[in-house]
C-alpha cells in the first residue's frame, strides 16, 4: 500500500506535485463533498481551500478535514476579498511550497473533479490548461439560458476584443503549471471576479505560454448561493474593454500593425 505521503511526492505523473486551490465563501454545504470527489477522483494531488472568513463556518469545516487528511490544507484570510485575491493568495502559498502545478477550481461542484485527471493529462505538454465550456465535446448542464447567453456574449467579446485564441476565457477550471505562473506578472493582477480569469488568459497568451483547452462538463451549483453580481459582469466588461483599448495604443507606439481582423498580434 502506497503511503499518503509517498503518494503527494509523487503527485500526478508527467506533471509533479499539483495544488488544487479552492476558494470558498459561504460554502459550507458544499466544501466536504468538493474535498471527498477530489480526493476520490485524483488521489495523489493536494487540495488548499481559500476561505475569506466565511460567516457560515466552511472554515472551520475545512479545519476538521484537515485534521483527518494530510492532503488537505486550509488557508484562512481575514474577510471577504472576491475570488481574484483569494487565488493570488493561493498561488504564492503554492509557489512557496515549491508546487509544480495549481488547479483552479470552484467549491460548488460546477467544476467536476472526474475531469481533472484529463486536464492534468494535457498539462504534461501544456503551461496553462483550461477546462473549456466551449470547446468541442464539453456539456453545460442545467445553466439558465441568461447565463448560457451571458458566457457565450462574454467570451466572444474578450476573444475578439483581446485577440486571444481562448473559447472559454471567463473559465475558472484551469491548471496553471509553475513554468507558467513564474511568467505571468501576478503583482500586475488586480481584477476580481470573471475579469480575473480574462486578465490571467491574456497574461499567459502574452507571456507566449502554452494554452491549451480541453471540454469538460460543467454543472449548475446545487447547494449554496452565487456570489455573482451584475458588479462583477460590469467589472469584466470595463476592463476588457480597458485592455482592449490599451494594447491597441501600444500597438500603434510601437509601430506593430492590426490584422485584417483588427487583432493586434504580439511579436
Ligand atoms: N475566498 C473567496 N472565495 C470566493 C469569493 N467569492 C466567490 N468565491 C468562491 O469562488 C467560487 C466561484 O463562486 P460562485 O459563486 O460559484 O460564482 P460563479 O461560479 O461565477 O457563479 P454561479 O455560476 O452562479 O455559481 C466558489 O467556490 C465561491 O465560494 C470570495 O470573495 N472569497
Ligand atoms: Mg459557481
Amino acid at each position: 500500500m502506497v503511503e499518503a505521503a509517498d503518494t503527494r511526492t509523487v503527485g500526478h505523473p508527467g506533471v509533479g506535485r499539483v495544488l488544487v486551490v479552492i476558494p470558498t465563501y459561504n460554502e459550507a454545504d458544499n466544501v466536504s463533498r468538493i474535498v471527498a470527489r477530489v480526493r476520490e477522483a485524483a488521489p495523489a494531488v493536494e487540495i488548499l481551500v481559500a476561505d475569506d472568513n466565511s460567516p457560515d463556518g466552511t472554515g472551520a469545516i475545512a479545519d476538521a478535514l484537515a485534521r483527518t487528511d494530510p492532503q488537505v490544507h486550509v488557508l484562512h484570510r481575514e474577510g471577504k476579498e472576491g475570488l481574484g485575491a483569494a487565488y493570488l493568495a493561493g498561488f504564492a502559498w503554492a509557489r512557496r511550497r515549491g508546487y509544480d502545478a495549481v488547479v483552479e477550481m470552484d467549491a460548488d461542484g460546477s467544476h467536476a473533479p472526474e475531469d481533472l485527471p484529463a486536464l492534468l493529462d494535457a498539462a504534461r505538454d501544456a503551461d496553462v490548461v483550461i477546462g473549456s465550456r466551449w470547446t468541442c465535446g464539453a456539456q453545460v448542464l442545467n445553466w439558465p439560458l441568461r447565463r448560457l447567453l451571458l458566457s457565450r456574449c462574454g467570451n466572444l467579446y474578450a476573444r475578439l476584443a483581446l485577440g486571444m485564441p481562448v473559447a472559454d476565457a471567463t473559465g475558472g477550471y484551469r491548471v496553471y503549471r509553475s513554468t507558467a505562473l513564474a511568467a505571468i506578472d501576478l503583482e500586475s493582477v488586480s481584477s476580481q471576479g470573471y475579469a480575473f480569469q480574462v486578465e490571467l488568459s491574456r497574461l499567459a497568451h502574452r507571456a507566449g505560454v502554452r494554452i491549451v483547452e480541453v471540454p469538460i462538463t460543467f454543472a449548475e451549483r446545487e447547494h449554496g448561493d452565487s456570489k455573482m453580481s451584475p458588479l462583477i459582469v460590469a467589472e469584466a466588461l470595463w476592463r476588457i474593454t480597458g485592455w482592449a483599448l490599451q494594447d491597441r495604443r501600444t500597438a500603434v507606439r510601437r509601430g506593430l500593425h492590426g490584422t485584417a481582423d483588427g487583432q493586434v498580434r504580439w511579436p
